[in-house]
């Protein structure tokens, strides 16, 4: 198993996906699977074949947070002088096209904060959700004392934070973390024809949106409802705009060229 990539890469149509893959470890994000998983999205990114991207984990585990065996001897002078966290994490939030995280098993810690991190959340009926960190002597560090609140409230993301419990599938839904649950079975297939379908609307359109609506959470409202108004004009210099009202009032399937 140490000779295994630790990112599966795959591709379905316009839809790329990407497993992660240290079963053994319940997918523990080690600086080698971030950094592979940052390559791998970046190159998604940057692929016009390709517009929506899924990442996934294993029945058991979407990944069960940082790779506690490697950071447990780091001291202060070690993380903050390799900026551990920032170095090779802040490019996954930066990617453009929109990513569907489908989580069965164990979404904690770093895993908690990787679906955070991507625009869809999909969950399996047995998905477990939680930021366990302060068990461990330590907080949650890549934004999930920020993603959190903003997705769930203060006051289950306090809840979460300082006991360390868990949240179910349906605990997660309600609360605002989830997008939809599905049967474990059908986890991948629901989470790619998802992504099928973004992929086959406008690719253009589909990055404006994920960018304006993550405006929302970085500007006040007369800003990000600028923002989203110079977005929606500027979808008029599209094709694709062209082709979607066209194929609208002709009664038919639009298709998209994706400029
Ligand atoms: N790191 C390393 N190994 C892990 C991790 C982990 N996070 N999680 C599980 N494993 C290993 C276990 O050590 C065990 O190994 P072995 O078979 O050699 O004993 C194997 O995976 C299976 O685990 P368990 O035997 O514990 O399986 P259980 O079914 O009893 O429990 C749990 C599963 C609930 C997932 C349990 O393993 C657990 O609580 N894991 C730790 C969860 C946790 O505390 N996560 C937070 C980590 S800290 C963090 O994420 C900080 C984020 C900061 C930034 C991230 C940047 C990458």
């Amino acid at each position: 198993a140490a000779a295994e990539p630790p990112i599966l890469v795959d591709r379905r149509g316009r839809v790329g996906l990407l497993r992660l893959n240290r079963p053994s470890r319940f997918n523990a994000l080690s600086d080698a699977l971030i950094d592979r998983l940052g390559d791998e999205l970046e190159a998604m990114d940057a692929d016009d074949g390709i517009g929506a991207i899924v990442i996934t984990g294993s029945d058991k585990a979407f990944a069960a947070g940082a790779d506690i065996g490697a950071m447990a001897d780091w001291d202060f002078v070690h993380v903050y002088k390799t900026n551990y966290v920032s170095r090779n994490w802040d490019r996954l939030a930066r990617i453009r096209k929109p990513v569907i995280a489908a989580v069965g098993g164990f979404a904690l810690g770093g895993g908690c904060e990787l679906a955070m991190t991507c625009d869809l959340v999909i969950a399996a009926e047995t998905a477990r959700f939680g930021q366990p960190e302060v068990r461990l002597g330590v907080l949650p560090g890549a934004g999930g004392t920020q993603r959190l609140p903003r997705a769930v409230g203060k006051a289950k993301a306090m809840d979460l934070c300082l006991t360390a419990r868990m949240m179910d599938a349906q605990e997660a839904e309600r609360a605002g973390l989830v997008s939809r649950i599905v049967p474990a079975e059908r986890l991948l297939d629901e989470a790619l024809e998802a992504a099928a379908r973004i992929a086959a609307f406008s690719l253009p359109v589909a990055m404006m949106i994920k960018e304006s609506v993550n405006r929302a959470f970085e500007s006040g409202l007369s800003e990000g409802l600028l923002f989203e108004r110079r977005s929606f004009h500027a979808a008029f210099g599209l094709q694709d705009q062209k082709e979607g009202m066209a194929a609208f009032l002709a009664k038919r399937n639009a298709s998209f060229s994706h400029c």
